[in-house]
C-alpha cells in the first residue's frame, strides 16, 4: 500500500492540512519522512507555474495520487449547487481546469466541497439535480481522468454525508469514471461502521483519505487503523492512502507521527 500526505500549493483557510506552500521545501520533507506520495490542494491551477511543479516533483521522484479542490470553493465560493448560474458555471469550468492538470499529473481529481451546500429556497432534488448535471458534464471532458466523490460530515455540508449516499449518486451520475474518495474522520463521524461502508464501496474507491477521530494524524484520536488497513488490503484497494490532518502539535510532529501509524499498521 503506499501513503500520501496533503501539500497545499497555496496559503488556505482550510486547517486539516499539514503542509501549506514552500512547495519545494515540503516536498523534500515530504519526501524524506518516507511517504509515497503527495496530494496537491490547488486552489486555481492557473496559478501554478506548472514547468516548476512538474520540475520538482520530478526531483523529487513524488507521484501525485489526487488533486484536491475544494479551496475554490472555501476561498471563492464556487460551487456546483449555488443558486446563481454563473457561479455554478464557474464551479463546472474551475474543475474542467483541475481536471486538465490532472491529465498531466495522472491524478484522481477530488469533487468535496466543490458541490457546495443547499441554498435558501432551493429544494433538495434541485442540488442534487445540479450536482449530478455538474459531475457528469466535468466527467465527460476526459474520460481517463477519475472523479472521486467524498462524503463530507454534516458539519460542513447537508450534501452527500455517508457512503451510500454517494453510492446512490454514482447510479445517477453513471460514469465509469466517476467514483468516491472515502475519508476516515467523515466515516467516524457519520457511518455506523466504518468497515461495512469501505465494504459497500470497494468497487467504486478511487481515493483514501485518512486522520484520526479528532482529525489529528492517525494514533492520535480512537478509530482502528489497524482494522482499516486489513479490510483494504483484503479488498485489495490498489489507490493510495492519503493523510489529511491538522498540523497538531505542529506540522512535522503531525506527519512523522502519521507515517509513522501507517507504516507500524503496513
Ligand atoms: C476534504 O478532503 C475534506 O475532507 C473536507 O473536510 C473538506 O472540508
Ligand atoms: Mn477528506
Amino acid at each position: 500500500m503506499r501513503f500520501s500526505i496533503v501539500l497545499s500549493t497555496q496559503p488556505a483557510s482550510f486547517n486539516a492540512v499539514a503542509y501549506k506552500g514552500h512547495i519545494k521545501d515540503n516536498l523534500r520533507k515530504i519526501k524524506n519522512l518516507g511517504y509515497d506520495g503527495v496530494e496537491l490542494a490547488v486552489r486555481d491551477p492557473k496559478l501554478l507555474d506548472l514547468n516548476e511543479l512538474m520540475g520538482l516533483l520530478e526531483q523529487v521522484n513524488l507521484p501525485v495520487p489526487a488533486l484536491g479542490t475544494g479551496q475554490a470553493y472555501g476561498e471563492e465560493g464556487l460551487s456546483f449547487t449555488n443558486a446563481d448560474l454563473d457561479i455554478r458555471t464557474r464551479a463546472i469550468d474551475r474543475i474542467k481546469t483541475h481536471i486538465g492538470l490532472a491529465r498531466k499529473l495522472n491524478a484522481v481529481v477530488i469533487i468535496g466541497l466543490i458541490r457546495g451546500k443547499s441554498q435558501p429556497g432551493i429544494s433538495y432534488s434541485q442540488s442534487e439535480e445540479w450536482l449530478v448535471e455538474a459531475i457528469r458534464e466535468c466527467a465527460s471532458t476526459d474520460a481517463y481522468v477519475k472523479l472521486a466523490i467524498e462524503p463530507i460530515n454534516r458539519y460542513e455540508t447537508d450534501l452527500i454525508n455517508t457512503v451510500i449516499s454517494g453510492l446512490n449518486l454514482l447510479d445517477k451520475i453513471a460514469k465509469d469514471n466517476v467514483g468516491l474518495l472515502l475519508d476516515t474522520f467523515h466515516m467516524n463521524i457519520e457511518e455506523p461502521s466504518i468497515l461495512e461502508s469501505i465494504e459497500s464501496a470497494k468497487d467504486r474507491m478511487f481515493h483514501f483519505h485518512v486522520a484520526d477521530s479528532n482529525r489529528w494524524y492517525p494514533g492520535a484520536g480512537h478509530i482502528d487503523f489497524q482494522e482499516v488497513y486489513n479490510l483494504l488490503h483484503k479488498i485489495n484497494y490498489q489507490g493510495f492512502i492519503s493523510a489529511e490532518i491538522l498540523p497538531l502539535p505542529d506540522a512535522d510532529t503531525a506527519a512523522i507521527k502519521a507515517i509513522e501509524t501507517l507504516h507500524s499498521i503496513a
